[in-house]
């Protein structure tokens, strides 16, 4: 749709073209001056003269690339470059050879004395101990295997096979002697513990050591009237025998000291 400024202007311009004179007539004059004129450019005139030189124009813009030229001369050496980084670890080399032995070091402070000597004692003191411990543990085996015991007294039928001397020590060695049948009582009872103990002898407390034929009971005091000798004892065969053993009838014999057989001991019971 037509606006109505486009209709006015449609408007003015049908009516310049309308007033326009035919082409060669001549311009309009002053009578003409209530008439519609419309203002037109004039004619060309005459070439002026050539002005000044203008100043420098604009740097034109960049050209395109040309094309590869030849190949100049090689350029001189450049200088040494930085040091470059560390490179990464190497692999781990051969082992190498042992190297010379080193001089000997310093002397070390010095030791504790030796206490070899004391430490010697003490071991054989722990000998002799454990020595004692194990007799006195054979000694309380026989002793758990039954005593027996009279009013005053106490019988322990040791069956370690001793020698006289050394039965009379192990009995003295417990606090008692070898057993001394001074009566009847103590003899029976003696005899019968041998017998219940299926033994056909053992060493009792009764030597003639001192003096040939004079018999004592282990307390140094003299057999007198109680004696249970066996038919033809005492006979001291060989000329050697002054030690006494008891068989199990309850009979008294005198042997060598140095024949060995198990042995019966006595303790009196105020020190048991
Ligand atoms: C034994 O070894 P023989 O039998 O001669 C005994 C003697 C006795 C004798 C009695 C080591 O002697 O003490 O008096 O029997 N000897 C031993 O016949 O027991
Ligand atoms: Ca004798
Ligand atoms: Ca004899």
């Amino acid at each position: 749709m037509m606006t109505r400024h486009q209709a006015l202007a449609g408007a003015l311009i049908g009516l310049a073209l309308l007033s326009l004179p035919p082409s060669g007539e001549p311009q309009p004059t002053a009578d003409d001056a209530c008439s519609v004129q419309i203002l037109v450019p004039g004619l060309k005139g005459d070439a002026g003269e050539k002005g000044d030189k203008g100043a420098p124009g604009r740097p034109g813009r960049v050209g395109p690339t040309g094309e590869k030229g030849d190949m100049g001369d090689k350029g001189q050496k450049g200088s040494v470059g930085r040091h470059g980084k560390i490179g990464p670890i190497g692999s781990k080399g051969e082992k190498g050879d042992s190297g010379d032995v080193g001089p000997p070091g310093p002397n070390g402070e010095p030791g504790i004395p030796c206490e070899c000597s004391q430490l010697r004692k003490a071991i054989g003191e722990m000998d002799n101990q454990v020595t004692q411990l194990t007799n006195e543990l054979k000694f309380i085996k026989n002793a758990v295997a039954g005593v027996r015991e009279s009013e005053s007294k106490v019988y322990l039928l040791v069956k370690e096979e001793k020698r006289y001397a050394d039965a009379q020590r192990a009995c003295q060695g417990r606090g008692g002697t070898l057993g001394m049948p001074k009566d009847e009582a103590a003899n029976g009872l003696m005899a019968a513990y041998l017998a219940q103990a299926g033994l056909a002898r053992a060493f009792i407390g009764i030597d003639d050591l001192e003096r040939e034929g004079a018999f004592v009971f282990a307390d140094r005091s003299p057999v007198r009237t109680f004696q249970r000798w066996r038919g033809g004892e005492p006979n001291n065969a060989y000329d050697e025998e002054d030690c006494v053993e008891m068989v199990a009838s309850g009979g008294w014999n005198d042997v060598a000291c140095h024949v060995t057989m198990y042995f019966l001991c006595e303790f009196d019971k105020e020190h048991v």
